[in-house]
């Protein structure tokens, strides 16, 4: 489409829409004019795409997660369809701002970090490489909270994302199914025979779809992204005549569970993953029926992906509806089940690992409980035979009175990863070692990934151009070939454009800051950039030292040599996690000290974003010279931060976790900040049973001195926090190891000082950080997904190249 036919377009769409001149709306109101105008652009791609699929009966991918993290659309879409370029300038010429416009459109929050996060990429990924998938959850009604900080403490308010009409979604009420929860089931014999459950007294809900469009880069893929919302089902109105009663369906899919990486046992929990599931699998069984293929070959045409444990039910459900419903037996829907389902694993902590007690399952669920105890039965007699009692009742999905999440979906599936090498080895070597000895075959790793469209070509323009100018703009289809900047390490006007580039993303944030915050900040000096949610493993805890140290340093001595930095963090807290709101807290108030202190003026600054999310993130990313990866080794399963900045020239503060590990091998010593204890390292240590941290702050001044200033009055106003935290690290044994760390870390960070002293240096690092990131392209994570787990065949559109060679 042609600039000025794009503007006749959008000023019609804008006045149907308003019924005013399209001169006078708000940003909103020109943002949901642009939304209707792209979607008259795309919808029929969307139509056609998806009648391919039916007439092909091709295999579809469907992936299950509670979380999906989309960011805002416009852009993406603009981008992925080649109008993005027109359409800016089209609204420009107009007279309208159109960054305005586009920021106008509200950034969805349906997930809490990580996790959901990639389910976008992934998502974002399937479209790009002709990879006919299907994302399915939930159409939360709020998504994650909206963070505040009010004296420093986190609120949480609501985060009301349906306030405005969605431009995006379809309703397809049409496709609405039941779900069934609750009631008395028992077996009975039918005409034929054969047992089948009745039902009585069960709590009927509606899910009804919402498709979003999933739009492939430059190519003719349109898939789908389905999130259920749950209704009153038609005609059981009057069942529901109380508000009570009617909460009681509207809570299902009302809020996201605000916790990462944690497990909470709460029944509306429970009936969240089950009306996902129950919802999801009913829809592709209907979509499979409509094949009018056989049972048998169900493998063929759909995979069945389970993003952690959350959508484990898909199991017993699908179970349920082949046996119950279609009347296949147990051996014949087992088999169907095994072959099209495929788990991934995303973390290793105990305290995320999901169980559920049978009471509450057989409440809610009377059938799936059977199904479960079925599955759990002949897993124990086949098993036992083979492997002896123990490790069938190790690997049982039942045990005691909870059914292990993890244990079903690992015997239930064909194909186990986790998400990055350290992690894949950790759940082979220790976590699942014994589901390993039973099923060698059947674990693998994927290494996340992140999409180079949001987090490069719209994220930093500028850098795009550069790269564009320098090694033509095939990376923008196969990101791997950003190596090509690799030759230009000495090339002087690259290293100056790339420091230009940085510095105009820099200013861009601190005049964000300014305005939101108002704070100054520099932008020559080192923005230090630590964005993931706040978790004592992640070790946020770490870098406050560090700055209570350069801050005391500095009082004592202000010619101290250090660079200028401005710390940045962005973190949300569970709401019920007491510490992590602590350490908010105390990073807060410290930056009230820090930012206000005459003496130190711009050698630290210290700035906490409120509501850090994906669309914050689009905004720090390209300003990062320095990126904290600094959990504890062992626990971060991948990260994905870590690849975002990367591929944004910043370097790596490192431990060697996670997919950490990975960008060190590519990038080398020479361009990363490691530090740290090893994951190795990290498991001798506990088993030697010796560390006593109480003697390290005893007998290392340095360290002795920032934990001090938590409690003696330095930082004020955070009397209970300080406390609590100076507790934990010094009286209660330091669980993540911080004051073992700390020497190398404060080294690490000097070297960094250092290197930023020579802007050059640390340009060519930077640059050698961006060329080696292609590699981290979700593009490539999928296209192995897609070959060796879910066994489609992308038509890929990425130049017209096939993707033999992945490695
Ligand atoms: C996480 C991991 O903690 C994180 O390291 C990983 O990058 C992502 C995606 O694989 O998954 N696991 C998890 O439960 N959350 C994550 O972010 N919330």
């Amino acid at each position: 489409m042609k600039v000025d036919a794009f503007k006749d377009a959008y000023k019609k769409k804008f006045e149907d829409m308003f019924a005013v001149p399209y001169t006078s709306g708000s940003t909103t109101e020109q943002f949901q004019a642009l939304g209707q105008l792209l979607r008259s652009i795309y919808t029929d791609k969307w139509v056609h795409y998806n009648q391919g699929k039916l007439d092909s009966k091709q295999k579809q991918v469907f992936y299950f997660s509670m979380e999906f993290l989309p960011g805002r659309q416009l852009k993406r879409y603009l981008l992925n369809l080649d109008l993005l370029d027109t359409a800016r300038t089209a609204l420009e010429e107009l007279g309208l701002d159109f960054e305005a416009v586009a920021a106008a459109e509200v950034d969805p929050a349906l997930g809490n970090g990580g996790l959901g996060r990639l389910a976008s990429c992934f998502m974002d990924s399937m479209a790009a490489t002709g990879v006919p998938g299907n994302g399915c959850g939930i159409r939360y009604r709020y998504g994650l909270f909206k963070q505040k900080f009010i004296d420093g403490y986190q609120i949480e308010l609501p985060e009301n994302w349906l306030r405005n009409p969605n431009s995006w979604e379809v309703r397809k009420e049409s496709k609405s199914v039941i779900v069934r929860f609750g009631g008395n089931v028992w077996l009975e014999a039918n005409q034929y025979g054969d047992l089948k459950p009745v039902y009585e007294n069960t709590f009927d809900v509606l899910a009804v779809p919402y498709d979003t469009p999933q739009i492939g880069y430059r190519n003719d893929v349109v898939n789908n992204l389905r999130l259920f919302t749950a209704e009153i089902p038609p005609g059981h109105e009057s069942y529901f005549t109380t508000p009570e009663q009617r909460k009681e369906i509207q809570e299902i899919t009302e809020v996201l569970y605000p916790d990462d990486s944690n497990y909470e046992g709460r029944l509306l929990r429970l009936k969240q993953e089950y009306f996902m599931c129950s919802a999801g699998i009913q829809s592709i069984v209907r979509y499979f029926k409509t094949l009018d293929l056989p049972w048998s070959v169900f493998p063929d045409k759909v995979a069945i992906h389970i993003n952690d444990t959350h959508p484990t039910l898909c199991i017993p459900e699908l179970m349920r509806i082949l046996v119950d419903e279609e009347s296949l037996t147990w051996g014949q829907a087992w088999n169907i089940v095994k072959k099209s389902t495929s788990y991934t694993n995303h973390t290793i902590l105990a305290e995320a690992m999901e169980r559920w007690p049978i009471y509450m399952i057989e409440g809610l669920l009377p059938r799936i409980m059977q199904i479960i105890y079925e599955i759990n039965r002949r897993h124990l007699v086949n098993k036992t035979a083979l492997y002896g009692a123990e490790l069938a009742h190790r690997t049982a999905p039942i045990d005691g009175d909870q059914v292990l999440m993890a244990n079903l979906a690992i015997i239930a599936s064909h194909s186990v990863n986790g998400v990055a090498k350290l992690h894949t080895e950790i759940l082979e070597h220790y976590t699942l070692r014994d589901f390993k000895t039973i099923y060698p075959f059947r674990f693998n790793n994927k290494t996340n990934g992140v999409t180079h469209r949001r987090w490069v070509q719209l994220a930093n323009e500028g850098l795009s151009k550069v790269l564009d100018q320098h090694i033509g703009n095939r990376w923008r289809f196969k990101p791997r070939e950003m190596n090509i900047l690799q030759a230009f390490r000495d090339n002087d006007e690259v290293l100056e454009q790339l420091q230009e580039v940085k510095l105009a993303n820099k200013e861009r944030f601190a005049r964000f800051v300014k305005e939101e915050m108002k704070l100054d900040i520099d932008p020559t000096a080192l923005f230090d950039v630590q964005i993931k949610r706040l978790h004592a493993y992640k070790r946020q805890l770490l870098q406050v030292m560090h700055i209570v140290d350069r801050y005391l340093t500095l009082k004592e001595n202000p010619k101290a040599d250090f660079a200028k930095r401005v710390f940045i963090f962005g973190a949300k807290a569970a709401p019920s996690y007491h510490y992590a709101k602590s350490v908010i807290k105390i990073i807060n108030e410290l930056a009230n000290l820090v930012n206000n202190d005459p003496a130190i003026g711009d050698k630290i600054k210290i700035v906490f974003v409120e509501n850090y999310g994906v669309s914050l993130a689009e905004l720090i990313i390209p300003a990062a010279n320095l990126s904290e990866q600094i959990s504890l080794a062992g626990k971060e399963a991948s990260g994905t931060s870590n690849m975002k900045l990367m591929a944004n020239g910043a370097l790596t503060m490192a431990t060697l976790d996670g997919a950490n590990v990975e960008i060190y091998d590519l990038v080398g010593d020479d361009n990363i900040f490691l530090f740290g204890m090893t994951a190795d390292d990290v498991q001798k240590l506990r088993e030697a049973n010796n560390y006593y941290s109480r003697a390290i702050y005893e007998e290392n001044p340095q360290i002795k001195r920032v934990l001090n200033a938590f409690i003696d009055g330095t930082i004020p106003n955070i009397e209970a926090e300080g406390r609590e935290i100076f507790d934990s690290l010094v009286l209660y044994n330091d669980e993540y190891f911080l004051l073992q760390d700390y020497p190398s870390f404060y080294e690490a960070q000097m070297a960094a000082d250092k290197l930023y002293q020579e802007p050059k240096e640390w340009a060519k690092r930077a640059l050698t950080n961006i060329a080696y990131s292609g590699k981290f392209s979700s593009d490539y994570t999928i296209l192995r997904y897609a070959e060796s787990i879910w066994n489609v065949s992308p038509e890929t559109n990425l130049l017209g190249e096939g993707f033999s060679n992945l490695d």
